[in-house]
């Protein structure tokens, strides 16, 4: 079997490229290693971006995102018994963000896929990409019990963090950026109207909470917890109790923590990391198979569409014009927006969490900047700005 661009992996930035490629009227097959009701049910992000909306909409995946997405024109940010909002579109000039979770994100571009688009195989796991620089690379993977290959003008690793595509770069020619960090996240999915109208993010002597949500009847909450925590140790009344603990809502009017049947919880580690560069002759990386941010700054789903919306412009561009010139500019063009989106997370993770070994001096410090930001319509605008998201080209 042969393509013009073999896409490994159905999450998001896959999914996204297929669609965008599909309307420039260029073929594509993607493989994908786990079946469509896991991909549609992986609980991840929740915040898409302006500029993603926008390209949601524009490969025709808005509708349902139109109808049930809830756009936020803020956050609210805690600390020491102080509450700060931070206004979006006042501060970058109109911007907004929508809460739409990546499940719902994912089942429409499926159902998008497998109703107009190229083929879209499950459970077809890819094993290997080969010849990267060559004119031909080629893809093995299994599926239906068999092993297969297909041949491609070009590959896009779309398999997340723990794919293989990034294998097909010779190491002496790709180099890895990371950093972990001292303390994990544990999520819950309740059903329970959300705390507040928009999302809390607290810092607190007891680490931080968030309060995030995925529907007027349905919150998704989120406590730093040391790494290695087991999801067992906490049964939902120590969940409840550790958020009213560090949101603190009970003076606020507006703002109360509603209990409910919680029917998801798990423990996800922090971690930042890039790999550079994101091409390597005929194979590209996009998405999280060549960035992991941590997720205090909800960036990860949003810089996974927009690799993938500069990359189809570029096989658009060559496509139409033979010329190589923007494949030639991807790395680059992507690595700008991508170490920001790193510096940013990074930052708002760092003020926000409580590292174990941190001393009264690095406490007052993230109170400062906190203060800052509460303070500053300057620092306020930074954060709404790298919230909100940069224009596509930066
Ligand atoms: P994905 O979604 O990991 O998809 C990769 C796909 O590749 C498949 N795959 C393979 N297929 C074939 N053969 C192989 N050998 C394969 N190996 C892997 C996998 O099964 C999978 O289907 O990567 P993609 O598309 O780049 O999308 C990235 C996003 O999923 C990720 O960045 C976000 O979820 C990050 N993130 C958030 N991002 C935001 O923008 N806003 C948020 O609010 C936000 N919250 C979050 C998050 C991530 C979280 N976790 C779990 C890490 C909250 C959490 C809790
Ligand atoms: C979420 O709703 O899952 C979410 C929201 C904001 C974040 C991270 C996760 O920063």
């Amino acid at each position: 079997m042969h393509t013009t661009v073999g896409i490994i992996g159905a999450g998001p930035s896959g999914l996204l490229l297929a669609r965008l490629l599909h309307q420039a009227g260029i073929d594509s097959v993607v493989l994908e290693s786990r079946d469509r009701s896991y991909v549609e049910r992986r609980q991840r992000a929740g915040i898409l971006e302006q500029a993603t909306v926008d390209a949601l909409r524009a490969a025709g995946a808005g509708a349902r995102l139109d109808a049930e997405g809830l756009p936020h024109d803020g956050i609210e940010l805690r600390h020491d018994g102080r509450a700060t909002r931070i206004d979006f579109p006042a501060l970058t000039g109109g911007r907004r963000v929508w809460v739409y979770a990546q499940t719902e994100v994912v089942k429409d571009l499926v159902a998008l896929q497998l109703a107009e688009g190229g083929p879209l195989h499950f459970e077809a796991e890819v094993t290997a990409v080969e010849g990267a620089d060559t004119d031909r690379p080629r893809v093995h993977y299994r599926h239906e019990g068999r092993e297969k290959t297909l041949t491609c003008d070009y590959v896009v690793g779309c398999d997340g963090y723990h794919g293989v595509t990034r294998h097909a770069v010779p190491e002496s020619e790709r180099r890895t950026f990371e950093r972990t960090y001292p303390y994990s996240w544990l999520g819950i999915l309740a059903e329970a109207p959300p705390a507040y109208d928009e999302l809390i993010y607290a810092h607190s002597e007891r680490g931080f909470a968030l309060a995030s949500m995925r529907s007027p009847s349905v919150s998704r909450l989120y406590l730093q917890v040391p790494n290695g925590t087991d999801p067992a140790d906490w049964p939902d009344e120590r969940v409840w109790d550790e958020l009213d603990a560090r949101l603190a809502l009970t003076a606020d009017p507006g703002r109360r923590l509603i209990r409910g049947p919680v029917t998801q919880k798990s423990v996800l580690p922090m971690r930042s990391s890039v790999t550079e560069p994101m091409r390597h002759g005929r194979v590209f990386l996009a998405g999280d198979a060549a960035h992991i941010v941590p997720p205090t700054g909800a960036k990860g789903l949003n810089l996974a569409a927009a690799d993938v919306i500069v990359l189809a412009r570029a096989f658009a561009h060559h496509a139409k014009t033979g010329s190589t010139e923007l494949l030639d500019g991807y790395s680059d063009t992507c690595l700008r927006r991508v170490w920001r989106a790193e510096h940013f997370s990074y930052a708002m993770t760092t003020t926000l969490h409580t590292d174990p070994a941190q001393s009264p001096f690095d406490t007052r410090l993230q109170q400062s900047q906190l203060d800052r930001i509460a303070t500053s319509p300057h620092a306020a605008a930074e954060l709404a700005e790298n919230y909100t998201g940069l224009p596509l080209d930066v």
